[in-house]
């Protein structure tokens, strides 16, 4: 049995080693998104699953090939790294940390303060005001000081608005009230002078409602002198609601002419609704992509561009749409997408 599984594998390393060496064809090795990326001087990441970075190594060649970043999908949230009062645990961050330092890559970390992943200790327990405010604190010293100097950047809050602009009601906003958003940032910077720290969000990213309520946020932010380094739009986006570049473009416009830099933080395209054949979906998908490069190679103050995850394989998108999805660069079986040319062409001609 034994002997079978070690075969199984075997084949499977081999069989996928080849399907990524024939779907690469028509490109020079040498030509990769990071490699394009790092002339264009902007870094290229996507969010990373612990599990296939411990075991496979074809996800591992693929990331390191082709993404001079990581960003932490699950494991440097409040639950996975302090599960109880008195415990943090970072060995599956370290896991990707260690990975990222060895083959030369960037870590963008995520995330500090957020409304959901939290432990049933912090959801279910009873805190006053000021014990909520040294439970926040302790936790960002504690989690931001342990990656000092390892981290390039922090999410610092993620996701404090709600669509209409007001204020998320989580736990942070009735416990502390809203200047914890603040002090968040304070804190983190308390712990690490030279960390890039950021406001996240989603739905933010062209104009409307949300995005002016995230760009006054972050104005009042910098007019205070809170230590802000910049926005991550993240740019989840479905192939009939994304907003047009020009929208994005102008967002990132007026965020960067408050000196803050901006990251297309988390991009995914959800293909299942819509007209069209599978084929034409993925090359509506690939014109998203190529449009949200544009705009970012468009102004300086846009410096990082983060597709959230590797491959179709481990997106979080069938999971929580209950429905096929081919959101990202890479298909269930590594092969480049559509899209994965589609980045390439941006980078390398516009
Ligand atoms: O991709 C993450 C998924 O594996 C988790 O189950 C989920 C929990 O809510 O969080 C996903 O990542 C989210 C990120 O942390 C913040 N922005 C939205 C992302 C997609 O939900």
């Amino acid at each position: 049995m034994k002997r079978r599984w070690f075969f199984a594998s075997i084949l499977f390393i081999l069989s996928a080693s080849l399907t990524l060496a024939l779907s690469s064809y028509c490109l020079p090795n040498s030509v990769t998104l990071r490699s394009l990326a790092e002339k264009r001087g902007i870094e290229i990441g996507a969010a990373v699953a612990i599990p296939p970075l411990k075991t496979d190594p074809i996800y591992q060649q693929l990331l390191a090939n082709q993404f001079n970043t990581a960003s932490v999908e699950n494991v440097m949230k409040f639950e996975y790294l302090h599960p109880q009062p008195n415990t943090y645990t970072f060995e599956q961050a370290d896991t990707l940390v260690n990975f990222a330092k060895s083959h030369n890559m960037k870590v963008h970390a995520h995330v500090l303060v957020w409304h959901i992943q939290l432990p049933k200790w912090l959801t279910e327990g009873k805190f006053s005001r000021d014990q909520l405010i040294t439970i926040l604190r302790d936790h960002i010293h504690k989690v931001v000081g342990y990656y000092k100097g390892k981290v390039q950047a922090w999410d610092v809050v993620n996701e404090a608005l709600n669509d209409d602009g007001t204020l998320r009601n989580t736990i942070w906003l009735q416990g502390i009230g809203p200047d914890y958003i603040e002090m968040a940032f304070r804190w983190a910077r308390e712990a690490d002078p030279n960390v890039e720290l950021y406001y996240n969000d989603y739905g933010a990213d062209g104009l409307g409602p949300k995005s002016d309520a995230v760009y006054s946020l972050v104005k009042k932010l910098k007019a205070k002198q809170v230590p802000i380094t910049g926005v991550g739009l993240q740019m989840h986006v479905g192939l009939g609601w994304a907003p047009p570049k020009g929208d994005v473009l102008a967002n990132i416009n007026r965020l960067g002419d408050l000196g803050l830099n901006v990251h297309i933080s988390e991009m995914d395209v959800q293909t299942y609704d819509g007209p069209g054949t599978e084929e034409e979906k993925l090359q509506k998908a690939a014109n998203l992509y190529a449009d949200m490069m544009s705009a970012c190679l468009s102004n300086r103050a846009c410096k990082s561009f983060t597709v959230w995850g590797l491959t179709d394989k481990f997106s979080w998108l069938p999971g929580f749409t209950g429905k096929p999805q081919s959101p990202l660069l890479f298909d269930t079986n590594y092969r480049p997408k559509p899209a994965y040319y589609a980045l390439i062409d941006v980078l390398q001609n516009k």
